[in-house]
């Protein structure tokens, strides 16, 4: 028995030596001192065992649990010892890695347009003014000098939202809710979204345009010329040659549109003017008498003009871009170029 107990010990503790994982430690522990373990069957024999050898015998087998007991308890701390530090190195904190950087936005080509638009007329004196996207068709239309009749008014152009009431088609009307509280003079532009029933290449049904109106006593298309070129000149660049052409409009007469050489060709003809050299960019004209009466402006006295542009199709223009839709389709590998 005593020979049995010190194999077992001896086996015990050079295996133990050479396990390298908790698992097959605990293997060990279950294999000499679990219920049906080698040192735990040999205390069991005891009783076989002569009576009088009985407590060396039993001294003897728990000294070898108690030894095998220590050796795994010292090596399974070695093994514990060893996997945290492993852990450790494996979720170190590594200083040295460069931080993952927030990309920076920037501003939208449209937005941005607009603002150095406005800010070519602020610097001329004119003034901000702003007003609501859904309106009467009283102030987009009828203020405006454009009948029930007039085309324009077709529910195939205009987003009806209810009888009398429409999603502005122009911000001219934010223009006559101005006169109808200001007197001359008045010197205002008015940026903002308008709707139309339009979708292609070149149209989207919600797009942004800025209107102007400047109303004086003596205002002159002289003055409608030299705002506009001065506009053009510092937008589009000092050489940039302007062009007249006669057109017409129910709140305006005469009106005008203003083509300007093409900014992409400067003239020559490309695929941006469709090979005319020129690019239409505003629409213009001196204010309808008729404009001023629903104004409650003395129309014998004052005289003004009026322009109203698409900040989409400059900003198209200016950049070079295709299709109005990359513009709203906010697609980054766009948005990024600018
Ligand atoms: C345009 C072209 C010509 C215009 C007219 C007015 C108002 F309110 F004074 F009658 N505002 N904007 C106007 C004139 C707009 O857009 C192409």
């Amino acid at each position: 028995m005593r020979e049995k107990l010190e194999q077992a010990r001896e086996q015990a503790l050079q295996g133990i030596v050479g396990i390298d994982s908790l698992a097959a430690l605990e293997e060990i522990r279950v294999r000499y001192l679990g219920r049906k373990g080698v040192v735990t069957e040999i205390l069991r024999g005891l009783g076989q065992v002569a009576p009088e050898d009985r407590p060396a015998v039993g001294q003897a087998a728990n000294e070898v649990k108690a030894a095998v007991t220590a050796a795994l308890d010292a090596r399974k701390a070695e093994l514990e010892q060893r996997e945290a530090a492993l852990r450790a190195q494996k979720n170190r904190l590594d200083l040295s890695l460069p931080g993952r950087r927030p990309r920076l936005g920037h501003m939208h080509p449209i937005p941005r347009v607009a603002e150095e638009i406005l800010g070519i007329f602020r610097d001329m004196g004119f003034q901000v003014a702003t007003g609501p996207d859904v309106e009467t068709e009283y102030y987009n239309f009828d203020s405006l000098n454009t009948p029930a009749d007039h085309p324009a008014r077709d529910s195939h152009d205009t987003f009806f939202v209810k009888p009398g009431v429409v999603l502005r088609t122009q911000t001219s009307p934010v223009q006559m809710r101005v006169m109808e509280k200001t007197q001359p003079p008045v010197a205002i532009v008015a940026p903002g979204r308008v709707y139309r029933v339009d979708y292609d290449a070149s149209h989207s049904p919600m797009f942004f345009q800025i209107e102007g109106l400047l109303v004086d006593k003596g205002v002159s298309l002289a003055d409608l010329k030299g705002a506009l070129m001065h506009f053009v000149h510092r937008f589009f660049g000092p050489k940039t040659q302007l062009r007249f052409r006669p057109h017409f409009f129910p709140f305006t007469e005469p009106s005008a549109e203003i083509d300007i050489s093409c900014t992409v060709c400067g003239g020559a003809g490309c695929r941006v003017c469709k090979f005319s050299g020129w690019l239409e960019i505003l629409g213009c004209g001196m204010v309808h008498p008729e404009v001023f009466r629903y104004a409650g402006y003395d129309y014998e006295t004052y005289t003004g003009f009026a322009f109203g542009l698409g900040i989409d199709r400059i900003a198209m223009l200016k950049h070079a871009i295709s299709s109005i839709g990359h513009l709203y389709e906010n697609d980054l590998r766009f948005l990024e170029q600018f």
